[in-house]
């Protein structure tokens, strides 16, 4: 019965794809796991002891709206293919995702807590995953153990310890990053699996770095150095084997013992084929790395000709660039030369008609200032005339007024006098018109 996740899938910005790559040794339940976790019944689970995926294959399927891939990766130490070439399987699909700018998301990498020891192929294959992975890619890894249910609970407890623990096994890894995790063959606890990875942000690794940044060969990059002296050590181990084995057949071939020849003799064959088989291998690791320093110095030769070549065309533009610059600058230098020159005379020509109307202006100011004064003198003196004048003319009437006055007053006396006179005479008249009427008209000649 497949349970339920406990933990809800994080949250991942729209598109991101998600590529996991499942890791480990044949049998280890890397296909099992896929097929689980993504339904997809095109995954191939093998059913005996015999490796099951021979190429690395991506399997894609939606998982709450993200697009998730799972990478099956065959395992080192396979039955039918040499590790060089499980190699050059997964460089070939790693480099083509980093050139793609895929990254991994993380990477599961399984084992069987049913396996009693450690044995050489999964040391191996350890080995390998760690020279592949690198340091950095560590943090997104969870080394998982598989077949719980094949198992007693306590005896796996004390095997995840052992693995936990150990220096040879993963702790190393556990203390660089990496993290414990469990697969109990259900889809939700895969998918548990799943979720822990799908938050992380994804790596480089050490393998994509080496070969596509740094543009290494096979044999010089981490994992073919593992698998360069893995072999060496194959091939030396081999080699003292065979040379007992053929001492003992020397020995053998003196004696009268036809069985034991055979036996040394078929054993020695074995043996040979499987030196062979070591060294053809190494040679394959080898001679490609010579036929790759070959081409690659060939192709650096070339390329130094093509850049020299280049350089010196290049050089020739730049020369005939500059010349052209240099021609087009003195041309410019010139108008520019020019244009300053006209500019400048124009900025005299307005100055000096600028200074002429501010003199004009000037002259014309103090022309108009000059008849203003002279406008203003003419104005006071005729005031001052004027002024003489009415005082004149006043002073000429107040002695008028005076000669008047006098004469008024000369009347006035003379008034007072002729009615002084007139008085008397009529007093005289009046007394005399009180006397008798002879007399009157003496007086007046009547
Ligand atoms: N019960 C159980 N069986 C499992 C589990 N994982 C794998 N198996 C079985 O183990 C066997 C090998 O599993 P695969 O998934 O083919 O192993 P693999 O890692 O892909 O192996 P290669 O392809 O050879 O590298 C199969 O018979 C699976 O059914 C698990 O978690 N529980
Ligand atoms: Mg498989």
């Amino acid at each position: 019965m497949d349970s339920a996740p406990q933990t809800a899938p994080p949250a991942v910005e729209a598109g991101k794809e998600i590529i996991i790559a499942l890791m480990g040794v044949t049998g280890a339940g890397k296909s099992y796991f896929i097929r689980k976790i993504s339904g997809l019944s095109e995954v191939e689970v093998g059913d005996g002891l015999e490796s099951c995926t021979a190429t690395i294959k991506p399997y894609s399927f939606t998982y709450e709206g993200t697009k998730i891939t799972l990478v099956d990766t065959p395992g080192f130490n396979d039955t039918h293919r040499s590790d060089t070439d499980v190699l050059k399987d997964i460089v070939a699909w790693t480099s083509q995702t980093y050139k793609e700018k895929r990254l991994l998301s993380g990477i599961i990498y399984l084992h069987r807590i049913t396996d009693v020891r450690m044995e050489g192929s999964a040391l191996k294959n350890l080995r390998m995953f760690k020279s592949l992975c690198g340091e950095d890619a560590l943090h997104n890894v969870l080394l998982t153990t598989t077949q719980w249910s094949r198992v007693d609970p306590r005896e796996g407890e004390a095997r995840e310890l052992e693995l936990k623990t150990k220096k040879e096994f993963w702790k190393p890894l556990l203390d660089r990053g990496a993290t414990l995790a469990r697969f109990y063959g259900d889809r939700g606890s895969g998918l548990e699996l799943i979720h822990k990875l799908m938050a992380r942000e994804p790596k480089v690794l050490d393998i994509q770095e080496q070969i596509v940044d740094k543009k290494m060969d096979l044999i010089d990059t981490s994992a073919g150095q593992t698998i360069n002296e893995e072999l060496i050590r194959l091939q030396k181990k081999y080699a003292e084997e065979l040379k007992s084995t053929k001492q003992e057949l020397q020995a053998a071939l003196e004696s009268k013992d036809e069985e034991l020849k055979e036996m040394l003799a078929e054993q020695q064959d074995r043996e040979e084929r499987r030196l062979a088989k070591i060294e053809a291998e190494r040679k394959e690791l080898l001679a490609k790395h010579e036929t790759e320093i070959k081409k690659r110095d060939e192709e650096m030769r070339k390329r130094d000709e093509e850049s020299r070549k280049e350089l010196k065309e290049l050089y020739a533009a730049q020369q005939k660039r500059e010349e052209a610059l240099r021609a087009e600058s003195a041309k410019k230098d010139e108008e520019r030369k020019k244009l300053d020159d006209e500019y400048r005379r124009q900025l005299w020509d307005a100055q000096q008609k600028r200074d002429e109307a501010y003199r004009a202006e000037a002259a014309r100011k103090e022309e108009h200032y000059k008849w203003q004064m002279e406008e203003q003198r003419r104005q006071n003196e005729a005031d001052r005339r004027e002024r003489m004048e009415i005082a004149k003319s006043i002073s000429n009437e107040q002695h008028r007024a005076g000669l008047l006055e006098q004469q008024l007053q000369s009347e006035r006396e003379r008034r007072a006098q002729l009615e002084m006179q007139a008085l008397e005479t009529r007093n005289r008249l009046t007394m005399l018109e009180r006397r008798p009427r002879g007399f009157r008209d003496v007086l007046f000649g009547r």
